[in-house]
């Protein structure tokens, strides 16, 4: 039977797949052990591909909502009413507003669709999921290197110790860092004496596989992270190296965290001063060493703040741009070279006045531009590859601004919770009937590579791709609008033009169906990458948001706080149709420590009401030492029970949405980022 290399399109990890098909069929999924980058790796996930191909449930045809039901119609007649009904929308004053989700970024066409949508429906109101994720880590990209898309990686097969903060790679296979396998990367630094020291709310599955694992309270890195600093600063251990020649202002950073006292910060992390001190002894020891933070310092308050006080503690110790530090990539095409820095502050968004960065205003602002009247009000909003109402903190308020909406359309393959509201839906064809480029991923790899996949089941009769549903989409909203018309070039072209820029090409990515490798990352890629040629250590927004840590020190600490988690087995809100990724037990659970539950009569199992001033939800109760004391979590991506929703096999367990409980009112306000971890709630025996 024929076998295909692929790589895996559904996270970050990238992973070479071998797929076997027959008469259009999927008939295995398999881990390509030729592959240059993963060698063989793979997860449950990739496996699902197989179950998206075939699901039932899964939309062939655009489909229109006539009151309570979805009626089949061909694709002119929904782009034709699509875009008349935007034009007169616009044309009475008011707005229309995009929302793109994470699958479009592993999805390089789709991605350059965006550009031509944009300039059809020539909005302000531009959101996407990267303000529930990552834009912290652009924003500090953007500060300290000069440019958004400048990543430092952590080089994990090379460091002798890797802090690890926030961050669950074991169930997420790494994230702004694409790392397949790295159970057994973690497995090798420790074999050769090297150490793993992850530093969560949480014991893990990345910390019980850690030498030390850190209780940190949800919401409080900032703190810790500064007293890392001072304490190397303390101990004399501040030694950037070479780096010195093109830093600037490492040492004000420095005096702007004197304010703080390691004891306070301490205190306030719930970390001892003492596992502080001794953690900066080893950053500062002279090895190899990385810091990396993720998810559990992105979505927080001092996001920007946690993501700057990381890449200083890499810098002091002289860890950046070094073997087995943070490293930067050589990438087969540099998304970094001849683009801006990135756009920030050009304009604000109507209601609450959120400037723009990346062109993006903040997804917790979403809601209020549908529900606020007046010049500019949102009354209609393109959903692409995105299911907001599940993803996005105080889902609740959301669900119920798109059932307002004069218009709304969703490319998305599933009726789902968010695409239920939509006046249409536009289904892309199954995921193997598109080529793949890891555009914006393979920058981030831990090994510089290049790999292509192209189309292995030609698209369906009548299917579309995301390419062409988001390009035509555009086509019809401009035309309608009476725009000039647009004339994209071709996703395989443009690919091949960027690599040729590169020096390579389409055809020889082609010629090597596992893989290029590119070698490994290499030392000395700044200053030359620096768009200015330094690195600005001590940026005046970050100096001027301690202000906002030192009143957090000072506040009451809250009963129960809130974090959120990430199950091997499930990706974001849009896997759980497969009836193998979804069998086991209940995963949508609220873990609770023993001390906790017991004060509040909850044994394990029990079902408990979950509240918080968003809202409130019923789960099941799983009593663990694994949380620490004061601390709750439920995974997000759950809530599938809401009517109407089309997914069969994920409302047989539909379990509760955590962002019915998280907060449009807590971000950070450096970068808009929702913050996620550290929501307070209450939590009783329901
Ligand atoms: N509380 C809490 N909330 C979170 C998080 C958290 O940790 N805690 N994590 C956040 C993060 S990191 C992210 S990235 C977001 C994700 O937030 P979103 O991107 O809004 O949501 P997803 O769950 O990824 O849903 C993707 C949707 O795209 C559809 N889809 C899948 N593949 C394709 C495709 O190829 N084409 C098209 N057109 N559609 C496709 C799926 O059917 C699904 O409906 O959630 C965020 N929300
Ligand atoms: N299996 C699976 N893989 C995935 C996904 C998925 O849903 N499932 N989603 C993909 C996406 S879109 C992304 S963005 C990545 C995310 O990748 P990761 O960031 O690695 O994933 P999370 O599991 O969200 O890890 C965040 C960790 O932060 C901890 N945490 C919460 N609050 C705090 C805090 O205040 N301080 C500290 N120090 N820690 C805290 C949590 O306990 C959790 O262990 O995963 C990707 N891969
Ligand atoms: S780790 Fe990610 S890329 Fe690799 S097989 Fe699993 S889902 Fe696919
Ligand atoms: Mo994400």
């Amino acid at each position: 039977m024929p076998v295909f290399t692929r790589t895996c399109h559904i996270c970050e990890a990238n992973c070479g797949l071998l797929v076997e098909l027959e008469d259009g069929r999927v008939v295995s999924i398999k881990g390509d052990p030729d592959d240059v980058l993963s060698q063989g790796h793979i997860c449950p996930k990739a496996t699902a591909i197989a179950d998206i191909e075939a699901d039932p449930d899964r939309l062939r045809t655009p489909l229109k909502r006539v009151g309570g039901d979805w009626v089949p119609v061909s694709w002119e007649e929904a782009f034709a009413d699509i875009g008349a009904r935007y034009a007169s929308l616009k044309a009475r004053g008011f707005e229309g507003a995009l929302y793109i989700g994470n699958p479009s970024a592993h999805n390089y066409s789709l991605g350059m669709a965006f550009p031509g949508l944009k300039k059809a429906l020539g909005t302000p109101n531009v959101f996407s999921a990267s303000t529930v994720d990552q834009i912290p880590q652009q924003l500090v990209n953007m500060l300290m290197f000069g440019h958004n898309a400048l990543w430092p990686i952590p080089d994990i097969d090379r460091t002798r110790l890797m802090v690890i903060v926030g961050a669950n790679p074991f169930a997420s296979n790494g994230s702004t860092w694409t790392v397949p396998g790295v159970r057994a990367r973690v497995k090798a630094l420790q074999a050769r004496g090297g150490r793993l020291v992850v530093v969560d709310p949480r014991r893990t599955e990345t910390a019980e596989t850690a030498d030390a694992h850190l209780f940190i309270r949800p919401g409080t890195d900032a703190a810790f992270l500064a007293a890392l600093l001072l304490a190397l600063d303390e101990a004399g251990l501040v030694r950037p190296g070479r780096l010195a020649t093109f830093l600037d202002g490492l040492e004000a950073a420095l005096a702007a965290l004197r304010r703080f006292a390691i004891a306070d910060l301490a205190a306030f992390s719930g970390v001892a001063e003492a596992e502080i001190r001794a953690l900066a002894g080893a950053l500062g020891s002279g090895e190899p060493a990385v810091v990396y933070g993720r998810m559990g310092v992105s979505t927080a308050a001092f996001g920007t703040l946690n993501h700057w006080l990381i890449q200083l503690l890499n810098i002091a110790t002289g860890n950046l741009d070094r073997e087995g530090g943070a490293m930067f990539s050589s990438p087969a095409i540099d998304l970094v070279a001849g683009s801006g820095p990135g756009n920030r502050g050009r304009y604000r968004s109507r209601v609450s006045g959120h400037p723009e960065l990346l062109g993006e205003f903040p997804v917790v602002a979403l809601a209020e531009e549908i529900t606020t009247p007046g010049e500019g009000q949102v009354k209609a909003l393109v959903v692409v590859a995105g299911n907001p109402v599940l993803s996005c903190p105080d889902g609740g308020a959301l669900d119920r601004a798109l059932q307002t909406l004069e218009l709304m359309v969703s490319v998305d393959m599933y009726v789902t919770e968010t695409s239920r509201h939509a006046h249409y839906i536009l289904p892309p064809c199954g995921p193997l009937s598109k080529d793949h480029y890891p555009l914006a991923l393979g920058p981030i790899a831990v090994r510089n590579f290049a790999k292509y996949s192209p189309v292995l089941l030609p698209v369906p009769e009548g299917e579309k791709t995301d390419w062409e549903i988001v390009t035509e989409l555009a086509r019809a909203i401009a035309g309608a609008r009476g725009l000039p018309p647009q004339n994209p070039v071709p996703p395989r072209v443009m690919l091949d033009g960027m690599l040729k820029r590169g020096g390579l090409s389409l055809a020889a990515l082609e010629a090597a169906p596992h893989g290029l490798d590119l070698g490994p990352l290499e030392p000395g890629r700044l200053p030359g990458r620096l768009r200015e040629g330094v690195i600005r250590c001590a940026p005046a927004e970050c100096l001027a948001d301690l202000d906002r840590l030192a009143a957090a020190l000072a506040e009451p600490a809250h009963g129960l706080l809130l974090i959120g988690r990430r199950h091997i087995r499930s990706n974001n809100s849009w896997l759980h149709n497969s009836r193998r990724l979804m069998k086991g037990p209940e995963r949508c659970t609220l873990m609770i420590h023993p001390e906790d539950a017991r004060a509040r009569g909850i044994a394990d199992g029990d079902r408990v009401r979950v509240s918080s001033s968003a809202g409130a939800v019923e789960v099941p109760a799983e009593v663990t030492e694994a949380i620490m004391p004061g601390t709750v979590s439920l995974p997000h991506g759950y809530g599938h029970g809401r009517a109407g929703v089309r997914l069969s096999v994920a409302r047989e367990r539909p379990g509760a949405s955590i962002n019915d409980l998280t907060r449009r009112d807590r971000f950070d306000p450096l970068s808009g980022n929702a913050a996620f971890s550290g929501t307070p709630v209450e939590v009783v025996a329901a």
